[in-house]
């Protein structure tokens, strides 16, 4: 059917109208003819913005995971599902099929099961990139459980807010994971963790790295055993359409993160049905996405959006520095990538390192780049074009978060010419809309703004865990009738988006969202810290680097500042995690405040992003003698 995948403009401009003119009867159309149900829908959709409430397809009953797995088992058994490349590229590629995927994931239901886990129950997975994640994901999801994946960069601290925050019973980890040449002892992390956790009950541990690790006793157990014994039959509980598929957290602006929920049958056609159309996706292509599964990217296009296609999903266990710069184009060339989706810190990093890398592999198999995560920006977008597509496989700059679900804002590769920079255009049955500074939504062209969305469509985030309130206050209090993204975006004379960053306290660091509050309270956590106050600075590889003005409780502090900024950035790294550290740490008597006590971070960032020509209006600070003072010492 001609609506599930669109091939030039014309076609894209057809079924996008048709899509906002009657946005039910588009989505039952996407609904009824490429998915399995159980039960057909009584109401396609319901919606509340003010509530806010929004449902889809409320009355229907099904189970992704057959969407996933057992539907695609006559004509595509044997057909590789997850393609694993390890970390190690001496170490063998994985082909797991779909028959071999759809056993695997019995079986680990199945122990699921066996330890008690119900319908509803919370898991939280804490895995490195391993075929263990994606099997562990959708076991939760065919049993009905609510998996919450915490990615496995974030420290013990992290972990333990996150289990605690939606009660989990149980966690998957593994003993370890593999990084480029480091090894690093994730079990260890939970142990921590898991201190602070008295609602954990049953740790599962996969083995990878084969390392002595701590068991304990009634809590602990290999994981393995148990899925050797375990049946690799198994039926798929029945669920509602609008019952909770998973908790992912994500970064607010102040407090902390915020479990964001998505619903079952909404969040499956709605990656779906993006991901055909967003990488144009055809029955034997090799997709790679390079993110991890333990952000939303991994969630929506490794796992359900691909396996809901029956594609081939390329699962990557290491770093692209590993063993050289030529490694994601090594990969690329040994599996015949077709479609490669990356985020702009990537590209970067690797443009950064030369061209050489690149030569040397044959990566004429690429058909469509994509990009998300942060603005790319053109340098590095005519880099990705000219290298590695050598204008041949068009870029794909995705606009989305893990609020959405799936992509937003996309060229569709092939129909929509490309523009670097720009995010282009809707996706099909998305209505963006720009609000001005008086909350009235700006029509027309050339425009600039808050970028919103009118109305909803089947993959956005129902709730936040355990805090409906902040849902509503986050997203949809700003504007009337609107959900509020948080980004600022401009539409230039033809229409096409460009998203031009976050208009709030969330920086984006190589891609990772990170909110300046939780950073700044663990910056204040120590002792000889009074104060702090967090910015981002545009960095060449990061996107936005960290940027931390800090008062110390006595400005005679005898230490040295260098070892007060490394202890500084060891307990951020605690607390949070590697990758909120903070690059610069300027000591400071004073932080410029509003009289109303607030701290005015559009000083703060103009002077770390060296850009102090115009600092704007400071005759409403309450101290400004403290400006010039931070420009003076600025690093
Ligand atoms: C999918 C994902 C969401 C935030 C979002 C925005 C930024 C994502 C972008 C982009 C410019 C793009 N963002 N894609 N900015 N161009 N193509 O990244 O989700 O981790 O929740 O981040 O990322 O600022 O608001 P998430």
């Amino acid at each position: 059917m001609s609506n599930y995948h669109i091939k030039h403009l014309e076609e894209y401009f057809q079924v996008y109208r048709k899509s906002v003119r009657n946005p039910e009867n588009f989505w039952e159309e996407i609904a009824e003819e490429h998915f399995l149900w159980r039960k057909k829908w009584d109401t396609v959709l319901s919606w509340d913005f003010k509530k806010p409430e929004v449902k889809w397809f409320e009355g229907a009953k099904l189970n992704i995971t057959e969407n996933c797995l057992d539907r695609h088992l006559a004509t595509r058994g044997d057909k590789t599902a997850i393609l694993f490349e390890p970390n190690d590229p001496k170490e063998d590629t994985q082909h797991i099929t779909y028959t071999q995927l759809y056993q695997r994931v019995n079986k680990f239901a199945n122990v699921l099961k066996s330890q008690g886990v119900e319908k509803g129950d919370r898991v939280c997975i804490y895995l490195p990139m391993i075929p263990e994640l994606a099997v562990s994901l959708l076991a939760c999801a065919r049993i009905g459980a609510i998996h919450s994946v915490v990615f496995a960069g974030f420290s013990a601290n992290a972990l333990a807010t996150r289990i605690n925050d939606s009660d989990c019973k149980v966690v998957i980890t593994s003993d370890g994971s593999y990084r480029g040449a480091k090894t690093i002892d994730l079990k260890k992390i939970v142990d921590d963790a898991l201190e602070d956790c008295p609602g954990v009950k049953t740790v599962l541990v996969a083995k990878r790295i084969q390392s002595e690790i701590n068991m304990k006793d009634g809590r602990d157990q290999w994981l393995q055993p148990l899925l050797d014994e375990a049946s690799e039959e198994g039926t798929a509980t029945v669920m509602d359409a609008e019952d909770p598929l998973f908790i992912l957290y994500t970064s607010g602006s102040t407090g902390t993160p915020k479990g964001m929920v998505h619903t079952i049958a909404g969040y499956m056609i709605y990656t779906a049905y993006t991901f055909k159309n967003v990488f144009q996706y055809r029955e034997n292509d090799v997709y790679w996405c390079t993110a991890d599964i333990g952000w939303i990217t991994g969630h929506s296009y490794i796992v359900y959006g691909p396996l809901a296609n029956g594609a081939t999903t390329v699962m990557f266990e290491g770093v692209p520095s590993y063993p050289d710069y030529g490694r994601f184009w090594d990969i690329v060339e040994k599996h015949k990538v077709t479609q490669f989706y990356t985020a702009p810190t990537a590209i970067r990093a690797l443009a950064k390192e030369g061209v050489e890398h690149v030569e040397q592999h044959d990566l004429s198999s690429l058909k469509v780049l994509g990009t998300v995560g942060e603005p790319i920006n053109e340098e590095a977008w005519h880099w990705y074009d000219d290298n590695i597509g050598k204008k041949n496989a068009p870029i794909v700059d995705t606009w989305w978060q893990t609020e959405t679900g799936g992509i937003m804002i996309t060229p569709i590769p092939y129909a929509t010419p490309t523009k670097p920079t720009y995010a282009t255009l809707p996706f099909i049955g998305i209505q963006p809309a720009l609000m001005d500074e008086n909350a009235q939504e700006i029509k027309g062209n050339q425009a600039d703004g808050r970028l919103c969305i009118k109305f909803p469509w089947p993959g956005m985030a129902r709730t936040i865990w355990g805090n409906h309130q902040r849902y509503k206050d986050t997203y949809f209090s700003a504007y009337e009738n609107m959900y509020f993204s948080g980004d600022g975006a401009l539409r230039d004379e033809v229409g096409y988006y460009r998203i031009t960053g976050r208009v709030d306290d969330v920086i984006i660091v190589s891609g990772h969202n990170l909110g300046t509050a939780p950073i700044e309270d663990a910056v204040n956590e120590h002792p000889a810290v009074a104060e702090s106050a967090i910015v981002g600075f545009p960095h060449d590889v990061k996107g936005n680097a960290l940027y931390g003005y800090v008062i110390l409780k006595e400005t005679g502090e005898s230490r040295k500042h260098d070892n007060l900024r490394k202890e500084i950035n060891q307990i951020i790294t605690e607390q949070i995690g590697p990758i909120a550290k903070l690059d610069k740490i300027q000591f400071t008597n004073g932080l410029p405040k509003t009289r109303s006590g607030k701290i005015m971070r559009r000083i703060l960032r103009k002077i770390a992003g060296k850009d102090t020509s115009n600092l704007g209006d400071t005759s409403t600070l309450l101290n400004p003698e403290c400006v010039q003072d931070i420009i003076d010492n600025a690093l």
